[in-house]
């Protein structure tokens, strides 16, 4: 129905209001607007900074324009909203974006143009929002991207960290030095929406006092103060501008007052810097839990020592987080047996499982709602996304610290044992309240094993041991509606190994796959303009229609016949190349070959990724090239091979990989020898921007991980779309690309997953010297022990992994990989025949877009649906 106007004149207010600037001459009113009022400044002294914020400003102005008509529509109608919970979105840049989405670049390029700067200086210009380690954080951000395009009613929650990932520096020695990233420093972010307005408190430490009701008090211990920061997340050529909700931790309002007036300041300050300290910085550390005797040898992140910060972080944001869905639930006037048909909650990994406890305490304690009907509740609302097998990556939580810090949650997991694994007993419940460890003798579990001791302790939340720990994956499993991995392996693997025994418990239903995928905006539009324009023109589609439908991209497939569109194809790589060069250049003083085949492994440093495999080909290829005569080395094809990525601080032998790769490029590009045929680099402090100028100049990359531990990847993805081919292993999404772009256009090699197993045990119990296994990778061991790359003991605790105990496998995989890279010389000497490979890859990417995958979320998990604002 129509509404009344709310107050004053409609007419003023309608005259009054704003709309997105659409042509030339308002983009370039809004910036010089922006320009002499929100900064201060004149045409004068305008820098390339100050150009850049005045645009920043413009298109920020336009944003909030359909943010705010997209968040009171979202309200009016009420749809089921889903809710993504991130500990990191990796966003990158957003200028660019923005005006993609908003189908103004041509404008803003050209009012730039006139207002007499250069548009590509502008966007050098914008800081990276690094607020992730890498594929989880970056895949959440692309998820929002498609949320927004798709218009679907989704949020994003996550931290507002004061410092993102670290800044990395490497040494002349070929060290990794981190340096914190300030990238709010240099004044307001304009992509964020400051709402101070929006706060919540949340508790930590206390008692907690069951009363007989079922109920309990949660009293005393720390408050501190959470408040809102509105990240606007434009749709793609749609008006749906979505939001990413950032928690900053500040104090309470008074919270020190009792200790200033009796004049212990250090008390009340140093409380005041507690609840700060919370949301200070991102944890660098992926795949491992924070290991406390690594992390105590850094100078750097000394302060991130011990886990209670890590946890105070998650608790903090998954209070907040759900503290802010309940009231906007409550706002619908709905009862809250009909939470789960509004409100569903994605967790990113399991670092917001904490949500399954807290939102029961809320149910409970809060809504006076019974055990049963809150666990209902929260079972049919919460979905849980695993990301790792690995077992060393799996989250614990130390009972004596969540006792003390969630002293209700702990109560209520204790609880959630005590009812979800079925007890009945009262000489159980007994043993529960007294804290004691019976508790994996659950009587639901005994009844479909009986006397399966092993089995209950394999599943219990609690693992024994000093001291116990409570395991967040059991925890988020039984907790959740659905459970997925990240790619179909890797679905499989979550389901016959970490949680075989739920699967079994609990039956299949509840566990699936959703393969990842890709933003085409950034990972094609943005970062390869000139690709995207020869598919546009080809396609003869806009593509605002193929950037939003990518299986458009077959259509291509006829093309790779075609000579002269090989031609531009191939044109586009090489300026791609030269593209990258200039930046390495100018960036790094150095020159890149870029008549070489460009060979690109970037990715967060760990033994399972295995860049030292790669690093070892190199020299293995370098020994090779020393060897032939002049006329043999006339024959071989140039290469260039990139390194980028960080090195989780504490990660000793990851360190020690880095250096490896500098010092032997520092030797490898010095020879004459071989410098036109072979040169590496290591491209320091790895990011989302640095991706984006990587990516589209490559000829192949590499995604070499053992086979079973990578659980997808998705740069693999981002090259294969932009045309570069995979050297790879049969693991995580590799296998499913092929499976898209054919076999015949990906370079596979070395043992499957079922093979791992097995070949691990072997090299415990019947270990064979590198000598016999494989006499190619000795010589190269005995090359890096003997010093050719400077003192070679720096380097014995990085082959000793190999020598010993090789758990990553790279003695059993590296003569299939030297074979793959052969392969690869082979098939690169038939140009024609490469560049049809490229673009038959390109063209059957489609189903890697993250609109597929957001889409697979939305409808077979959330149940939510489109909601176009008009
Ligand atoms: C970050 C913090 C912690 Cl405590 C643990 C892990 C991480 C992290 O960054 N994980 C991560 O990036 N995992 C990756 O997720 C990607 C998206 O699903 C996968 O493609 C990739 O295989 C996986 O390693």
């Amino acid at each position: 129905g129509k509404e009344k106007w709310p107050r004053g004149d409609e007419n003023v207010w309608k005259e009054g209001s704003r709309s997105v600037n659409t042509d030339v001459s308002s983009v370039t009113k809004s910036i010089v607007n922006h320009v002499q009022t929100s900064l201060a400044r004149q045409a004068y002294n305008l820098d390339n900074l100050g150009a850049y914020q005045a645009a920043a400003l413009s298109v920020r102005d336009d944003l909030i324009l359909n943010w705010n008509e997209t968040q009171m529509h979202y309200t009016r109608k009420a749809p089921k909203r889903a809710y993504y919970l991130s500990l990191e979105f990796l966003m990158g840049r957003t200028f660019d974006n923005a005006l993609l989405n908003l189908g103004l670049k041509d404008q803003y390029r050209e009012g730039v143009t006139k207002l007499g700067f250069n548009m590509e200086d502008l966007l050098e210009q914008e800081r990276d929002a690094a607020l992730g380690n890498g594929g989880l954080g970056r895949l959440a951000a692309c998820y929002l991207d498609s949320s927004a395009s798709q218009e679907l009613p989704v949020w994003g929650y996550g931290l507002r960290y004061q410092y993102g990932i670290f800044q990395q520096l490497i040494s002349p020695e070929g060290q990794q030095l981190e340096q914190p990233d300030p990238w709010l420093a240099g004044g307001e972010n304009p992509w964020e929406l400051p709402r101070l307005d929006v706060s919540y408190e949340v508790r930590f430490y206390g008692t907690a006092e069951r009363l007989p009701d079922g109920r309990a008090l949660w009293q005393g211990g720390q408050e501190v103060l959470a408040v809102a920061y509105d990240v606007m997340v434009p749709g793609c050529y749609t008006k749906n501008t979505n939001n990413l909700r950032l928690w900053e931790s500040k104090p309470k309002r008074g919270f020190d007052l009792n200790s200033f007036n009796a004049g212990d300041y250090e008390h009340a300050v140093e409380s005041s810097n507690s609840a700060a300290a919370i949301t200070s910085v991102l944890y660098p550390n992926d795949h491992t839990n924070n290991n406390e005797s690594r992390d105590r040898s850094q100078l750097s992140y000394t302060h991130l020592v011990g886990k209670e910060l890590r946890l105070k972080q998650q608790y903090f944001w998954t209070a907040a987080s759900l503290a802010d869905i309940v009231r906007r639930f409550k706002n619908i006037g709905k009862p809250f047996s009909e939470f789960p048909d509004y409100v569903a909650i994605q967790l990113n990994d399991t670092h917001p499982t904490l949500a399954i406890p807290e939102l029961m305490r809320i149910l409970i304690d809060e809504e006076e709602i019974p055990w049963g009907k809150a666990w209902d509740i929260v079972t049919n609302t919460v979905f849980y996304t695993n990301h790792t097998v690995l077992p060393e990556a799996l989250e614990k939580w130390p009972v004596p610290l969540m006792e003390h810090l969630l002293p209700r949650h702990m109560q209520i997991i204790y609880d959630i044992v005590l009812h979800d694994e079925g007890f009945s007993c009262k000489v159980h419940r007994q043993a529960v309240l007294l804290k004691s460890t019976v508790l994996t003798k659950s009587s639901a579990v005994e009844k479909k094993f009986p006397g399966d001791r092993d089995r209950l302790a394999r599943m219990s939340l609690i693992e024994e041991g000093f001291p116990k720990q409570v395991r967040m994956a059991h925890l988020a499993c039984i907790g959740s509606r659905k459970v997925n991995g990240v790619a179909e392996l890797h679905s499989d693997l979550v389901k016959t190994t970490i949680l075989k025994d739920f699967v079994e418990f609990e039956g299949q239903s509840k566990f699936s796959n959703v393969t990842n995928g890709i933003t085409p905006r950034r990972w094609l539009d943005q970062c390869n303009p000139e690709l995207s324009a020869l598919i546009s023109k080809t396609l003869k589609v806009d593509k605002s229609v193929w950037l939003k439908d990518l299986d458009r991209l077959k259509g291509l497939l006829p093309y790779a016949e075609d000579v002269e569109f090989r031609k531009e194809w191939a044109a586009i790589k090489q300026r791609n190349k030269e593209r990258l060069a200039h930046h390495v250049e100018t960036t790094l003083g150095l020159t890149v070959n870029t008549n070489a085949m460009f060979d690109v492994q970037i990715k967060r440093l760990h033994e399972y990724k295995r860049q030292t495999l790669n690093i070892l080909g190199v020299i293995h290829r370098y020994l090779t090239l020393k060897q032939m005569s002049a006329a043999e080395r006339k024959k071989v094809n140039p290469r260039v091979v990139f390194f980028a990525g960080k090195a989780a601080p504490g990660y000793y032998i990851a360190k020690l990989t880095i250096r490896l790769i500098v010092n032997a490029a520092r030797i490898i590009n010095a020879d004459p020898d071989t410098r036109d045929l072979l040169t590496v680099y290591f491209l320091p402090d790895y990011s989302v921007s640095l991706a984006e100028v990587l990516i589209p100049s490559s000829d192949i990359s590499q995604h070499i991980s053992t086979a079973g531990t990578e659980a997808s990847g998705t740069s693999n993805m981002k090259f294969c779309l932009n045309g570069g081919l995979l050297v790879g292993t049969v693991d995580g999404a590799n296998i499913e690309i092929a499976e898209a772009v054919g076999e015949n256009n990906v370079f596979f090699f070395g043992h499957l997953t079922p093979a791992v197993e097995d070949l691990r045990y072997q090299h415990m119990y019947r270990p064979v010297p590198v000598e016999e296994k494989c006499p190619a990778l000795a010589k190269v061991l005995d090359k890096i022990s003997g010093g050719m790359f400077g003192d070679g003991g720096v380097y014995e605790p990085l082959l000793n992994t190999i020598r010993q105990n090789d758990y990553y496998l790279i003695t059993e995989d590296f003569d299939s990989y030297i074979g793959a890279l052969e392969m690869v010389d082979q098939a690169y000497l038939d140009k024609e025949e490469w560049i049809k490979k490229s673009i038959r890859t390109t063209a059957n990417m489609g189903k890697f877009s993250s609109d597929r995958a957001i889409l697979e979320y939305a409808e077979s998990f959330w149940s939510i649906e489109p909601v176009k604002v008009t």
